[in-house]
C-alpha cells in the first residue's frame, strides 16, 4: 500500500528552521526531527522539499545501482562553484566524470597506497615532533592540528606539494578559505530561493568571492610548481593528469577539469579524514578501557619499529575504532540518490524518474540493526562475526555504488597510521569538562575538542 511521508507538524517556523538552530547544525537538527518521525521524512524549507531516509530497508534498496544513482544534493550542487565537473560535483552524465575516474583509478590502488606511505610516516613525524614540544604543557586543538596533518599528507602524495602546515602558527590560508566556502555552501542553499533571502546573503556571497579566488590561487601554486620544477614529476596525482594532457591519452582531461580535480583533492582528500581522526580520538579519550586496548595492539603490532606498509591494516582493533567512530559520526554525513525508473521505495512510496532522497548517514548508523543501544561506542560492533550477523547496506561512511568515495583506501591507511603513531607515543587525557560539540560545514567535526598529551 501507499503512504505519505511524515513530515513535522508545525510548517509554520519556517523562520525558525532557516535562521534558527539548524542553520548551523542541519544535520543534527534532522536527526533530532527524525528521532521523533521514524526513518523516512520529510521537510519544506522555504519552498524547497526534502525527503530524508534512513532506514536500513530503504537504504539497502537507494543502493540498487539498478535503480538509483548519485544526486547531487542541494548543498553539493552549490559547491560546483568549487569543484565544477570535478569527480564529487559531477552530474552522473558529465563525460569528464568517466575519462577522471579511469585516469585517476591507478593512485587508489593497493600498489600505489604502498607508495603513499613513506610520505604518511613523515608527515605523522612532523605532527608528534610538534606534539612533543607541547607534552606536560598546554593541551593541543585536536581539530586544527589533524586537520594540518592531512592537509599536508594529501598535498604531498598527490601534488608534491607542501603546505607547511606545521611551521605555521595559524592554519594555512586555504584551509579557512575553504572552510568558508563550505560554510557558506550549507548555510546559503536554502536562504537563495527567495528574493529576500538572496539579498540577506549578500555581503556574505562577496566574501565567498574572495575565498573562491584564494583556492583557485592556491591551485595554480600547485600547478605551476610542478611545470616550472625542471625534473620529470613523480607518480603522484598531478602528473596522471598532466602526462595523459601531454601525450594526448584518451583519457586524458582538459586543463579546466585538471584545475577541477586538483582544488577536489584537496579538499575532499583531507576535510573528512581529519574529522574522523578528531572523533576517534575524542572517543579513545572518552573510554579508557578501550585506549588501553588499542595502545596494548599497537605496542604488540608495531613494538618500537616504524611501521612496515603491511603493519598498519594489522591494527584490527585500532581499525574498529576508526570504524565506530565513522559510524556515529560520518564525517561526511548525507549522500543523494535519485530515482533512474519510475519504482516504489520498500513497497511503500512511490518515486518517479528523478525523484530523489537524502541518505541521513548518522540516522542509519543508528538503525535498530545495530542493537538496542546505537547511541554508545563500542568498537566491537565491528568485531567480524557481528559484521557477518548485519544486513549489508548498514554502514555507508563512504556512500554507495560507482560515485563512492575513491579515496577510502587513502583515508584507512592514513587514518589507522597516524592513530597507531599517536597511541604509541601518548598517553592521551580529554578536558573532562568537554561535552562533544559538533560543528557542520557540510561535513562534521568536533569543535574545541583538546588532548593533554604526556610521553609513554
Ligand atoms: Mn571521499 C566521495 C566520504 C576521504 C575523495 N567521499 C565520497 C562520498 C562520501 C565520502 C560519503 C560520496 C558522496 C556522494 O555520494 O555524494 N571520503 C569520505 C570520508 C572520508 C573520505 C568519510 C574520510 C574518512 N575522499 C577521502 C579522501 C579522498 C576522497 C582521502 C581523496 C584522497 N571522495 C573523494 C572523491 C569522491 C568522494 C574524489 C567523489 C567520487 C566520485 O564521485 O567519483
Amino acid at each position: 500500500a501507499e503512504a505519505t511521508i511524515p513530515h513535522p507538524r508545525w510548517r509554520l517556523p519556517v523562520f525558525g528552521d532557516v535562521f534558527g538552530i539548524s542553520i548551523r547544525t542541519p544535520v543534527q537538527n534532522s536527526m533530532e526531527i527524525g528521532r521523533k518521525l521514524g526513518p523516512i521524512f520529510e521537510r519544506d524549507i522555504l519552498g524547497n522539499r526534502f525527503v530524508f531516509a534512513s532506514g536500513a530497508d530503504m537504504v539497502a534498496e537507494l543502493s540498487d545501482e539498478s535503480r538509483f544513482a548519485k544526486h547531487l544534493a542541494p548543498g553539493v550542487a552549490s559547491l560546483r562553484e568549487v569543484g565544477g565537473d570535478g569527480l564529487f560535483t559531477a552530474y552522473n552524465h558529465e563525460p569528464n566524470w568517466g575519462k577522471a575516474h579511469n585516469l585517476l583509478a591507478p593512485a587508489f590502488t593497493k600498489s600505489a597506497m604502498r607508495s603513499y606511505h613513506r610520505t604518511m610516516l613523515d608527515v605523522a613525524g612532523e605532527l608528534t615532533e610538534h606534539w612533543d614540544e607541547r607534552v606536560g604543557d598546554s593541551p593541543v586543538d585536536v581539530s586544527s592540528d589533524m586537520t594540518k596533518l592531512t592537509l599536508e599528507t594529501i598535498g604531498r602524495t598527490g601534488f608534491s606539494y607542501s603546505f607547511d602546515s606545521f611551521r605555521r602558527e595559524r592554519p594555512h590560508p586555504f584551509v579557512q578559505a575553504m572552510v568558508g566556502a563550505l560554510s557558506h555552501s550549507q548555510r546559503t542553499t536554502f536562504v537563495k530561493s527567495t528574493a529576500l533571502g538572496r539579498l540577506l546573503v549578500r555581503r556574505s556571497d562577496r566574501r565567498n568571492v574572495a575565498n573562491l579566488e584564494h583556492m583557485a590561487e592556491v591551485v595554480d601554486e600547485v600547478i605551476r610548481a610542478r611545470r616550472d620544477s625542471a625534473e620529470a614529476g613523480p607518480e603522484d596525482l598531478l602528473e596522471l593528469m598532466l602526462r595523459a594532457a601531454r601525450e594526448n591519452d584518451p583519457h586524458r582531461i582538459d586543463e579546466l577539469n585538471i584545475r577541477h580535480q586538483v582544488v577536489t583533492f584537496l579538499v575532499a582528500g583531507h576535510e573528512t579524514t581529519s574529522g574522523a581522526l578528531s572523533f576517534a580520538l575524542y572517543y579513545l579519550s572518552r573510554h579508557p578501557d578501550v585506549l588501553a586496548k588499542a595502545q596494548a595492539e599497537v605496542d604488540a603490532v608495531w613494538g618500537d619499529e616504524e611501521p612496515a606498509f603491511e603493519q598498519v591494516a594489522k591494527l584490527r582493533y585500532v581499525r574498529r575504532v576508526l570504524d565506530e567512530s565513522l559510524r556515529l559520526w560520518p564525517t561526511a554525513p548525507a549522500y543523494g540518490r535519485e530515482a533512474t525508473v519510475d519504482t516504489t521505495l520498500v513497497g511503500t512510496y512511490p518515486m518517479k524518474v528523478g525523484d530523489w532522497v537524502l541518505v541521513l548517514i548518522p540516522a542509519l548508523h543508528r538503525d535498530p540493526v545495530w542493537g538496542d543501544d546505537p547511541e554508545a561506542f563500542d568498537p566491537d560492533h565491528f568485531l567480524p562475526e557481528r559484521i557477518r550477523s548485519r544486513p549489508a547496506h548498514v554502514y555507508k561512511p563512504f556512500g554507495t555504488g560507482e560515485r563512492a568515495c575513491i579515496g577510502r583506501q587513502f583515508a584507512l591507511h592514513e587514518a589507522v597510521l597516524v592513530l597507531g603513531t599517536i597511541l604509541r607515543r601518548y598517553d592521551i587525557a580529554g578536558d573532562p569538562g568537554y561535552r562533544l560539540k559538533v560543528a557542520e560545514r557540510l561535513t562534521l567535526m568536533p569543535e574545541g575538542f583538546t588532548l593533554q598529551l604526556r610521553r609513554r
